[in-house]
């Protein structure tokens, strides 16, 4: 089965919304197969966005991912990358659809209160950083 890395941003548990979001998960029957309430460190954090190092917004990024703690999970099912993406929606939650858990639950791109990997190749890296399989 496929897996992908997903965690809930410090605005989404700060705003109670750990359930909430799981629960669309579950109901959807995704297999939920880690799951850890988690203050990230730096080295974790310049980790899981290597890719944005360089820009401009990731002093922000960073400020705002080790605000508080985070829920990080693994989730499994067949295609479970492309549909958990789906699920969430686009980057901007100004313009995700309504349905999306950043359409019903985030305004802005910075706060779009969870993170899910976008290929398999992103998946194995970031599980990687968060868990020990
Ligand atoms: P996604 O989370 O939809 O895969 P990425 O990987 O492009 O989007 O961005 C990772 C995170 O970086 C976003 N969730 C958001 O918090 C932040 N981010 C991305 N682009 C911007 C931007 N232009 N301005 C501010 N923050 C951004």
């Amino acid at each position: 089965m496929e897996k992908t890395l997903v965690f809930i941003k410090p605005d989404g548990v700060e705003r109670g919304l750990v359930g909430t979001v799981l629960n669309r998960f579950e109901q959807r029957g995704i297999k939920v197969e880690r799951l850890e309430l988690k203050q990230l460190t730096e080295t974790e954090v310049d980790a899981h966005y290597q890719e944005h190092l360089e820009r401009d917004f990731y002093p922000n990024l960073k400020r705002y991912i080790m605000s508080g703690p985070i829920v990080v999970m693994v989730l499994a099912a067949d295609n479970v990358i492309a549909i958990v993406r789906k699920m969430v929606g686009v980057t901007n939650s100004a313009e995700a659809e309504p349905g999306t858990i950043r359409g019903d639950y985030a305004l802005t791109t910075q706060n779009n209160i969870i993170h899910a990997s976008d290929s398999v190749e992103s998946a194995e890296r970031e599980i990687a950083n968060f868990f020990n399989y």
